[in-house]
């Protein structure tokens, strides 16, 4: 399969996912100025919504948003360490995670990164932001990770806290959340996936 990625953005979830099952996979890099990929194509040809992450499967269909990729992974890979078995009441609290995740942090980062919205309206989203990051500052007081073990919602949940620097917010604010970000950062599977991000060049 191939995973279509940008550096620094949500396709670092999938990209830790595929390296924690030890699923083998082609990176791509994809600009998400000009929407070309590494490997010379039009990358709206290959997502028409324009955006990573996208995972080209074997037999050539393309899935995209990712929390339906992270799952999809996870299911590939019989009693695998990342996610409950479907129909457990354990998978329906990861899909709660991985949705607040996508909609609370992931969309609620998003107008922070448009350069178009003044910073004085920008402000109101950070506050709404820090809200939910006080929320989940006190969800990984008592535990190390979001269900327990390390899992799909925390490698989603680190790739989206990492964007919080480009906006001026410290995570120091948070110790949980520092804390937590630093744990996993030490797992091979993260610091092998944004090293073969950096490495990985636009062809
Ligand atoms: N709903 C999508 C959103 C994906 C998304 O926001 N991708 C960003 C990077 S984090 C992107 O590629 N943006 C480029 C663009 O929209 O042109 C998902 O959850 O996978």
């Amino acid at each position: 399969m191939k995973l279509y990625f940008a550096p620094m953005t949500c396709s670092l979830s999938p990209h830790i996912v595929l390296r924690e099952l030890d699923i083998a996979f082609e990176l791509i890099r994809v600009d998400n100025k000009t929407k070309r990929t590494a490997d010379g194509q039009d990358f709206l040809a290959i997502n028409p919504k324009g955006y990573v992450a996208a995972l080209m499967l074997d037999h050539g269909e393309v899935l995209t948003e990712g929390p339906a990729i992270v799952q999809y992974l996870a299911d590939q890979v019989p009693g695998n360490h990342l996610a409950p078995a479907n129909g457990t009441w354990e998978r329906v609290r990861l899909q709660e995670w991985l949705n607040f995740i996508s909609s609370e942090i992931h969309g609620g980062c998003a107008p922070l990164f448009n350069a178009q919205i003044p910073e004085t309206t920008k402000a109101i989203f950070k506050q709404k932001l820090f809200k939910r990051l006080d929320y989940l500052a006190g969800a990984l007081e008592h535990r190390n990770y979001l269900q327990g073990d390390f899992g799909l919602a925390d490698a989603y949940l680190f790739s989206v806290l990492k964007w919080l620097p480009f906006f001026a917010i410290g995570i120091n604010d948070w110790p949980a959340l520092a804390s937590y970000m630093a744990r996993i950062e030490t797992r091979p599977s993260v610091r092998a996936a944004i090293e073969a991000e950096a490495n990985t060049g636009q062809g």
